[in-house]
């Protein structure tokens, strides 16, 4: 069975969720009331975040969380994995390391998608390979903790290399990756760098384990030009059973978002 979540932010808002941080509650009460399972809960940093009571909240409603966002860190404390400073590297791995610790509380995913950005000149196969070295420490706690890490691919206007299905494939062959390094498939990345909706599912096969809906434009599905059912159902054939996460911009409002979710989630599970 597929699970629906949607982006809720805990301390620093977030273009891509309804809700400010200060509305956290709202946005959950949100969630419950249009048929979510989960919230994807974007972090930054633990400061000022109690885990207890936002899982007690999350009971609550009877919520889950499908995966923690990270790409915070990437603007707010210059964090990244591929970093030309090893202080930065450990300080990434560090604040990764915080992230299992309580994806590992809250039987959810971590995302690494703006944490694996590099300011250097790197060829993919420098850029594989530094990856996968800097991700080595973070991939075996995540093992012991039963976490599952998720890179995202993310479009060539936003990230250096990693940004089709094959491309994800092609690092997670090179780096040997464990069964709990999977990914991120965005679509409105994917209709940028892939060439094909269906053919990337099956490319991506069992490492697909999370997937992030917005349109073409990146407002609320249905408001561009992606055949959002298609996908849902090619997703639905492969046999896919993670998420299918909102990942989208308040457009064309804050209000279609809030009002139209719910719908929207009623009609895919129709499919
Ligand atoms: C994050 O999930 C994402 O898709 C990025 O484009 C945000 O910068
Ligand atoms: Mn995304």
């Amino acid at each position: 069975m597929i699970r629906f979540s949607a982006t809720l932010t805990c301390r620093y808002d977030t273009l891509f969720s309804p809700f400010t941080a200060n509305e956290l509650e709202q946005g959950l009460a949100w969630l419950a009331k249009s048929g979510f399972d989960a919230a994807e809960l974007c972090i930054n940093d633990y400061e000022g975040i109690d885990i207890a009571r936002l899982k007690q909240r999350l009971d609550y409603h009877g919520l889950g969380c499908t995966t923690i966002a990270t790409g915070q860190a990437r603007k707010l404390d210059g964090l990244s994995l591929l970093a030309s400073g090893r202080a930065i590297v450990e300080r990434t791995r560090q604040r990764l390391s915080e992230h299992i610790d309580v994806a590992a509380q809250l039987a959810s995913h971590v995302t690494i998608g703006s944490l694996r950005a590099t300011d250097r000149a790197l060829s993919k196969t420098q850029y594989m390979h530094e990856l996968a070295e800097a991700m080595q420490p973070c991939v075996e706690q995540a093992q012991k903790c039963g976490v599952t890490l998720v890179i995202e691919a993310l479009n060539r206007y936003e990230m250096a290399h990693l940004h089709s299905a094959e491309d994800m494939m092609e690092f997670l062959t090179l780096s040997d990756a464990p069964e709990n390094v999977g990914v991120l498939w965005d679509i409105f990345h994917a209709n940028i760098e892939d060439r094909d909706f269906a053919a990337a599912i099956d490319t991506l096969g069992s490492r697909l384990k999370h997937v992030h809906f917005a349109d073409s434009n990146r407002a609320f599905p249905g408001y561009g030009h992606l055949p959002i059912d298609d996908i849902y159902r090619a997703l639905k054939n492969s046999g896919y059973h993670h998420a299918v996460s909102l990942e989208c911009l308040c457009a064309p409002s804050t209000q279609t978002l809030i009002e139209e979710a719910g719908p929207l989630i009623t009609h895919l599970r129709g499919l």
